[in-house]
């Protein structure tokens, strides 16, 4: 008989039961993740048959449009964790303010941050989205209480929906990899620890927007797209307009995700991705995983927020081609290596 296959929730226990301390709050909060990372598959998968596609006839707080199946996934994260005492307050991408839950002020040690459903404009079409989340413990109380830098999590993942349903999340020791078995609709273990490599040969960027980059971005680009075979280049083009999508493939593949800032006094001079929801959860994961994050001038993790909905610019994924993109955009000679 082949071995048992490792659950997600076998595979929590087991990791609580080696670290020294644990009360087994954060067990039962990821646990949950897995249940609404479930919850909002199954939304998503009969989205077309229950009239939930399309704009929800809103705007959320950075003014994009918000479709149903936002509405939906956040509504299932914030009802995910109003009960059982493990959190205090969430926040989230499509909503203004945190949700702070009334019957927690005395218990309740942890607070979760998400973009409930990442990739928005893939949702009409059938294309890759994601969840992803962040946890921290509470400290003091009030939306300041979140405005710290990504080191302070605790926990950090994504869901990914595509052709299967992810599950990627990391405590600090190791990002793993799950994977939704829909005959018994569990999350079983397919790649523990994983480890990414140092160099990829895919890029993801909106290239539309290259009018509006600073040189520097331009030229990083364009870096990619030359034809040198010593260096590993030309780099293939890769992007999906999910970040959960494709700072996954790059998790398995190698590769550099940027979404970089508008040059100066361009419309978006911070970029688009949002620190507490998008930028430090997946900074904390592909860290992880032996990869980096950086805003071009800055560690991800280093960023501390002044506000809940803060941007910066993203490069995430190989090391090597993150360090790259560093060196491009300090103006430092870039100076790349043979691929080796
Ligand atoms: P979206 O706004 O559609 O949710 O997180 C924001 C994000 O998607 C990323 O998933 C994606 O990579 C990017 O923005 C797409 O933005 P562009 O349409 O500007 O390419």
């Amino acid at each position: 008989m082949s071995p048992a296959p490792i659950t997600l929730d076998r595979f929590i226990l087991e990791a609580q039961q080696v670290s020294p301390g644990a009360t087994g709050e954060l067990s039962l909060l990821l646990m949950r993740l897995g249940v609404a990372g479930k919850r909002i598959a199954s939304a998503l998968s009969r989205a077309g048959l229950t009239g939930t596609l399309g704009a929800a006839g809103a705007q959320n707080v950075q003014g994009e449009e918000q479709k149903k199946l936002d509405v939906v996934a956040n509504e299932i994260l914030v009802e995910t964790f109003d009960y059982g005492s493990l959190v205090t307050v969430v926040a989230s991408e499509e909503m203004e303010e945190p949700v702070v839950y009334a019957q927690k002020e005395t218990g309740g040690g942890y607070a979760v941050l998400f973009d409930p459903l990442d990739g928005s404009s893939n949702i009409d079409c059938n294309g890759t989205l994601g969840t992803i989340f962040s946890i921290r413990r509470r400290k003091d109380g009030g939306s300041a209480d979140l405005l710290r830098s990504g080191h302070e999590q605790v926990a950090a993942g994504y869901v990914l929906f595509g052709p299967a349903v992810l599950l990627v999340y990391t405590t600090g020791s190791g990002a793993h990899l799950f994977t939704l078995d829909p005959a018994i609709g569990e999350f079983l273990l397919t790649r523990d620890s994983l480890s990414m490599p140092e160099r990829g040969r895919g890029y993801a960027v909106n290239e539309g927007r290259a009018h509006a980059w600073a040189p520097e971005v331009r030229a990083f680009v364009d870096y990619l797209k030359q034809d040198d075979k010593a260096s590993g280049r030309p780099y293939s083009t890769r992007y999906s307009a999910s970040l959960v999508g494709d700072v996954h493939r790059f998790l398995l593949e190698g590769g550099i995700y940027l979404y970089p800032p508008d040059a100066p006094g361009g419309k978006s001079p911070s970029g688009k991705l949002r620190v507490l929801y998008e930028c430090h959860p997946l900074a904390f994961v592909v860290e992880q995983a032996g990869g980096r994050a950086s805003t071009g001038t800055q560690r991800v993790l280093d960023v501390v927020p002044d506000s809940l909905h803060a941007r910066i610019p993203l490069a995430i994924g190989s090391r090597e081609e993150v360090e790259l993109f560093d060196r491009f955009s300090s103006g430092r000679d870039p100076k790349p290596g043979p691929r080796t």
